[in-house]
């Protein structure tokens, strides 16, 4: 039976998943509203419509929400961006309105074996790879969720025998209520999204919702090093399978000297050696044993595991290598838009290297990413906006190697003049690209486009 038959639907967001949603929601026998409050004036109602399938019958309403639709309202659909504590939304859930999420949207259409990945870091990555493996086994996989496909786009689609990976946002598990995969993952929790969830409980318990509705069936996949997960395991009724980059395991995965390893029991087996992989960094080794564990539960063979690990290339701009040019080897990492990132891919270099950063001013604080260095980042070349603030704070710490370039041409210049056979070259800026680039993938092309041309 249709849930959907003879009810007021109104779907918040006109982005690509309040679209979907639109679409999805097409044939239910609703009377649908899509509504995108269109602040800055971006959205014309005949630019939503050609984004809609022709079929879409129901109303696009921008700007004001109008009276009558303040009135008798079944469901409110929420896409991602939109906060549920917006005034209307609260006003209509007070009216006895149903507020869902996109996501749970989807998930009452789809079939088949779900696995749903979140983290504050790692997620797309983790998605990427647990989708990779997966398709090896099973035909019919989709990739879907945060990572930029949007979870009602597919769902429908799916079938007994499909495979479906979603990576979720705390902003798509705030508003679930029955969706509930085959296989959780929870990479890690760390401060993000304050903005939006005001406290950090609610950005765990946002997180943490991601195994809700799990049963003892299920698994959750956790980070045995992150503290607030260990902590939250007790609460979860799914069967917990554990990870560490730090200790060995009796159950579970772990990374040692080189290697991940599954234990069953206090029986090691080893799944690869790291150095196999094209994904570098401990970081990436947690992601690359999340995503085994999903596959071990789903019944991937080792063999097939093994060689889907060796073959899997690392998301575009995150510490992805680029080429080997004159015995340096040179890696984009243009995504590395804050600290946090940028640490990470610093702490992946294993040799001298020579760092590309700056850009955009976010209001960062550079300290932290700087005090990383160590002996390992050989020279600073600095860009944007941000090249003067960055070079005062890394000579505050007494890093003096710094070198400022007006293009990307100089810097990739400079480093293939001065960097040495067995060196690094790393473009992880800290910043954002604007200012002198589109965004961060033309940053990260152009990079790619100069080091092949060396
Ligand atoms: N809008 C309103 N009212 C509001 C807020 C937004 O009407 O209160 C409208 C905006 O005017 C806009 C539309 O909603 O027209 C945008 O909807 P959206 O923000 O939900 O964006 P989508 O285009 O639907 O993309 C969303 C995710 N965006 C966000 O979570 C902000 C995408 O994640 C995701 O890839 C996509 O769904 C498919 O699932 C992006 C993201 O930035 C990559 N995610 C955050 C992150 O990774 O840190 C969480």
């Amino acid at each position: 039976m249709n849930r959907f038959i003879g009810k007021k639907v109104m779907i918040i967001g006109a982005g690509i998943s309040g679209t979907a949603a639109a679409d999805l929601l097409t044939d239910s026998g609703a009377e649908i509203v899509l509504y995108d409050a269109n602040t800055k004036g971006l959205l014309d109602e005949a630019s939503v419509r050609l984004r809609l399938s022709g079929r879409f019958n129901g109303r696009v309403v921008l700007g004001d929400i109008p009276e009558d639709c303040r009135e008798k309202l079944d469901y409110l659909i929420l896409s991602p961006g939109v906060p549920k504590d917006l005034p209307f939304v609260l006003l209509m859930e007070k009216r006895g309105t149903k507020v869902i999420g996109e996501i749970e949207l989807g998930y009452y259409y789809a079939k088949g074996k779900l696995a749903g990945i979140t983290g504050t870091n790692g997620k797309t990555t983790t998605t990427a790879l647990t989708g990779h493996i997966l398709s090896k086994v099973y035909e019919d996989t989709i990739v879907v969720g945060n990572i930029g496909t949007p979870y009602t786009e597919f769902a429908k689609n799916t079938k007994d025998t499909s495979m479906t990976v979603a990576e979720l946002s705390s902003f798509q598990l705030d508003t679930i209520e029955t969706f509930r995969p085959d296989a959780a993952v929870i990479l890690n929790i760390t401060p993000d999204h304050l903005d939006r969830h005001h406290t950090m409980k609610n950005y765990i318990n946002a997180k943490m919702n991601i195994a809700v509705n799990q049963t003892e069936k299920d698994i959750c996949v956790l980070n045995y090093e992150d503290a607030t997960l260990r902590e939250c395991a007790s609460g979860l009724k799914s069967t917990v399978v554990w990870f560490s980059s730090k200790r060995r395991l009796d159950n579970g995965f772990y990374y040692e000297d080189g290697a991940i390893y599954r234990a069953v029991k206090g029986e090691s087996v080893c799944v690869c050696k790291t150095d196999e992989l094209q994904l570098i960094g401990m970081h990436n080794y947690e992601n690359v044993m999340a995503a085994c564990a999903v596959a071990y539960y789903f019944g991937v063979p080792d063999e097939t595991l093994r060689e889907a690990l060796r073959t899997f290339k690392p998301v575009e701009h995150r510490i992805e290598y680029v080429a080997t040019k004159n015995g340096v080897k040179y890696y984009n990492d243009s995504k590395g838009t804050n600290p946090d990132a940028s640490i990470q891919a610093v702490k992946a270099m294993n040799a001298p290297t020579y760092l590309i950063g700056g850009g955009y001013d976010k209001g960062a604080d550079y300290s932290e990413w700087i005090e990383c260095f160590g002996d390992k980042i050989k020279h600073l070349i600095l860009m944007g906006q941000t090249k003067d603030k960055i070079a005062d704070c890394a000579r505050a710490h007494g890093f003096n190697a710094i070198t400022f370039a007006d293009s990307m041409e100089m810097a990739v210049e400079f480093c293939s003049k001065n960097a040495l056979p067995g060196e690094n070259v790393l473009l992880s800026p800290c910043c954002a690209s604007w200012g002198m680039f589109k965004n961060y993938e033309e940053r990260g092309k152009i990079f790619k486009e100069l080091v092949n041309a060396l």
